[in-house]
């Protein structure tokens, strides 16, 4: 039973005011409520009332009443009228002007800003409110969340008097979705906006995850992929994205889309594209007001331009501001913002030359063009010089451009980082490189408050900003802020793996208060997804928090970058794929040394973008940090780094620790089973179990790369030395041929074996160790081009058999595909025969790399 039953749902206004009845279908939910779930909070009483009264009548007010009965009860509401205080208990919801007319003497210490919230009990005449003002309605919404949070999490909420301003204005979300469906670099399913080419006709999910965004102070979103169709620009289009806003509109996100810099001529018809042409200028002012006619809270563009073969203003000798302005000055009546992304770099870059280095681009690029763009341009960028690798440095380019505003380009979609198959908590990451790292300009000067627009700036005057442009609703602050890459899917879990939820969290939430500790934002995460339970709650967080630095550690630490194959799906271990191209991504491995020299005095010049602090942080070699020390610098592999060990046993160790981690990321969960609803928990259970063997993948990859390049043997022995290994090809085949795996540090020695043209296949081998309990793991090949099926046997008897049928991205036998199944307390003695068959399926070998047998502790 629901001990805390909202019985009346009331909107006031100074004229009329009534109580309504909530419509029961509001309540349905189709994908996993994530960190909504609400479950606790009905089965134990809360102290709150069980009125809601609202003053004001928008579909954001009522979104914030609804939120309310949601997550406290469920009982329907009545309908009535009055224009006074309610004379019982009640949740008092409006923003601060509608609200004070009823308290008059509720006074906040200092004014409510857009967004702003707060959250105060008063007590009048024997009764007790629990007041939310907001500085407009999305901070009633937002202030609602925000105690309903608390609630979840068991805290104290009989007296309250808590202000929150959100750090920056922009805070938006970005989706990669193509229109056909399709998203880029999603690893979660099919879009849930657009299928076919057109909006999706049913848009249930959508209305979900704008609650999702509106939960944690996302207030805007980018619906289509960055290399944008310039069809979404069409006049069939645009009606089609009333549709989404409309799905967003009563939670406060706004829509948004990319655009390509091309659409007036492909869509529009022109015969240039030229951004100083004034046919162009007249097409964007005509298809903007278009768009606001119909879609009048429409939050702007995002453009990526002369980027990866994007369309852009250098095709008529143009720049960034001049692309960028053409279409902000057409945004700007409107309160429109146009992210443009910094993300331009010639990906044709010359290897052969030691002076050339991708991630000086976007400081090469932007910094002259300081001062030069509209006010209502926001520089969008990626929070690395690079491309969102395990670990970067924070871009120079933040500390670069004192009169143009910025937004950190995060992502949350795993590209290089697991794919949401690895579980990597990010905000570690997001804060430790970049948000908490100090640009040292004008003073002390910390990413997040150069993005929160708090650094002085002569073009942006906090007090003239209002006056400026008065509907960008900035309030104090200088634009700015975050934008972060998601890519949520239709997969129940939105995101794939449940735990990869904490980043979408962590974001909304350091995007409201950077401020915020990485424990603090996973605990709260992990209370409200999962509940209270102390167990549960230590478990998880333990799991998330060394999640990226564990990552780092057994694919590329030092700064080498991810090593993952950078010319294919970015997901498994390819380490010379970043080298010898012109993709910029090298870490220049020879058999002597390896790293980058970005250094000022040998090398690319790159540490000189940043500031004189910065530059000796990084130019020093002693005294630069072992984490971006191969970023930075060029090192033979005996150089020694601040830990005491050589680079190259540094990175033998930190593989192998890496993966015993991610190994132990298993045991932690099933501490949890009965814990957790058996849907989670088998879930997470069969990602950690995979994560697991893949970390194992990358750890022998990696590792024997390095010992082969350089030659250096590994103190501890443990590189090329498997003792409990048996290798496919020297096992008893019949049926399986050897063949060779590229590149060769995917398999184990290079070699696999493949089953083809036969119906089934086996691989044998005679047990001549200890009798005794063994672990037995195999480690094979999953491609995504058919779905192999194999069986282990021992003397002929059955031990388990499983199918090949995950979705990996490669039809190869390769580190995206190689796969470890895992059998535990396999009796074995002396003389036994273990077999494995393969049948394979389609152009799938049933691919078989190596048995391990284990013996088991006692
Ligand atoms: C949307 C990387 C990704 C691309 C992405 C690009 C970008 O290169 O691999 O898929 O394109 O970044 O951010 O524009």
């Amino acid at each position: 039973m629901f001990t805390n039953l909202l019985s009346k749902f009331i909107f006031l206004s100074a004229a009329t005011a009534s109580l309504v009845v909530l419509p029961g279908n509001a309540m349905a939910q189709t994908a996993d409520p994530a960190w909504l779930r609400y479950e606790s909070l009905k089965k134990s009483a809360t102290g709150t009332p069980n009125l809601i009264a609202i003053v004001g009548r928008s579909p954001v007010l009522f979104s914030a009443g609804q939120e309310l009965v949601r997550a406290l009860g469920t009982r329907p509401a009545q309908q009535g009228r009055t224009a006074s205080l309610p004379t019982k208990d009640a949740f008092f919801l409006g923003t601060l002007k509608d609200v004070r007319p009823y308290i008059p003497d509720l006074k906040p210490s200092h004014p409510l800003g857009p967004d702003a919230f707060w959250l105060k009990t008063v007590q009048r005449n024997g009764r007790r409110y629990w007041v939310i003002a907001g500085g407009n309605d999305r901070g009633v919404l937002y202030g609602t969340f925000a105690l309903l949070r608390k609630i979840a999490q068991k805290q104290d909420v009989s007296s309250l008097d808590e202000m929150e301003s959100p750090s920056a204005p922009i805070r938006w979300a970005s989706e990669w979705d193509n229109l056909d469906g399709s998203i880029e670099r999603g690893y979660a399913g099919r879009s849930i906006f657009f299928d076919g080419g057109k909006v999706r006709p049913d848009l249930t999910r959508v209305s979900e995850y704008a609650r999702l965004l509106a939960s944690i102070g996302i207030d805007a979103c980018s619906i289509n992929n960055v290399n944008a169709d310039p069809k979404i620009l069409g006049p069939d289009f645009i009606p089609q994205l009333v549709r989404v806003a409309e799905a967003f509109r009563p939670w406060g996100v706004r829509l948004a889309i990319s655009v390509d810099l091309s659409a007036p001529k492909s869509v529009g018809g022109l015969s240039t594209f030229d951004p100083l042409e004034p046919q162009v200028a007249a097409w964007w002012k005509k298809t903007v007001d278009d768009i606001y006619s119909q879609i009048p809270d429409f939050a702007g563009f995002v453009i990526k331009a002369d980027s990866e073969g994007r369309s852009g203003p250098s095709q008529y000798g143009r720049n960034a501001a001049d692309a960028a302005n053409v279409i902000a000055r057409a945004l700007k009546p409107h309160g429109g913002i146009m992210l443009y992304r910094a993300f331009v770099y010639n990906h044709h870059l010359n290897w052969n030359d030691p002076k050339a280095d991708r991630a000086r681009a976007a400081y090469d690029y932007f910094h002259a063009l300081d001062g030069k763009f509209e006010d209502n341009v926001v520089l969008q960028i990626k929070n690395g010089p690079i491309d969102f690798q395990v670990c970067e440095p924070a871009s120079p380019l933040f500390g670069a451009m004192k009169q143009t505003s910025e937004a950190v380009e995060l992502q949350v979609t795993q590209e290089y980082l697991g794919q949401q198959r690895h579980l990597v908590f990010l905000p570690p990451m997001w804060k430790e490189t970049t948000l908490d790292f100090d640009m040292h300009v004008d003073g002390v000067t910390e990413v997040k408050d150069i993005l929160s627009g708090k650094v002085s700036s002569s073009k942006f005057p906090v007090s003239s900003q209002n006056s400026r442009n008065s509907k960008l609703e900035t309030g104090n602050l200088r634009l700015g802020g975050y934008n972060a890459v998601v890519n949520v899917g239709l997969d129940q879990y939105w995101l794939g793996h449940p735990l990869a939820m904490a980043n979408l969290y962590g974001y909304g939430r350091l995007a409201w208060n950077p401020d915020l500790s990485t424990a603090q934002i996973a605990k709260e995460w992990t209370e409200l997804t999962f509940g209270t339970d102390p167990k549960v709650v230590d478990t998880i967080t333990r799991m998330l928090l060394p999640s990226w630095r564990m990552y780092e550690n057994y694919t590329g630490p030092l700064g080498l970058q991810t090593l993952t194959d950078i010319t294919g799906p970015h997901y498994g271990p390819n380490i010379e794929s970043s080298e010898n191209n012109g993709w910029g991504q090298w870490h220049r491995a020879d058999a002597n040394g390896v790293g980058m020299d970005r250094t000022m005095a040998t090398g690319t010049g790159f540490i000189g973008q940043y500031s004189a602090e910065v530059q000796k942080i990084y130019e020093p070699l002693e005294k630069c940090p072992d984490d971006l020390l191969l970023f930075m610098h060029h090192v033979p592999y005996t150089f020694v780094l601040h830990s005491g060990k050589t680079v190259i046993q540094y990175l033998y160790d930190s593989h192998y620790a890496g993966a015993e981690e991610a190994a132990t990321l298993v045991t932690e969960w099933k501490l949890l089973h009965g814990l957790v609803d058996d849907g989670r928990y088998s879930e997470v259970l069969k990602r950690q179990e995979y994560q697991a063997g893949h970390a194992i993948v990358w750890r022998d990859a990696v590792a024997n790369y390095f010992h082969k390049l350089s030659g250096i043997e590994d103190a501890q022995h443990r590189v090329g030395h498997d003792p409990d290994r048996i290798e496919a090809e020297a096992m008893q085949l019949s049926g399986y041929a050897p063949a060779d795996v590229t590149p060769w540090e995917t398999a184990s020695g290079g070699k696999a074996v493949a089953c083809t043209g036969q119906n089934s296949c086996s691989a044998s081998l005679k047990f001549d160790h200890q009798g005794g309990n063994y672990t037995i793991s195999v480690q094979y090949f999953d491609q995504d081009n058919g779905v192999s099926h194999y069986e282990l046997l021992v003397n002929d008897h059955q031990v388990g058999s499983w199918a090949a049928d995950d979705h990996l991205p490669s039809d190869k036998m390769n580190g995206h595909t190689s796969t470890r199944h895992t059998f535990d307390n396999v009796p074995l003695q002396r003389g036994d025969t273990v077999k494995i068959v393969g049948r394979p399926d389609g152009a799938e070998p049933a691919g078989l790399d190596y048995v391990e047998l284990t013996r088991e502790r006692q």
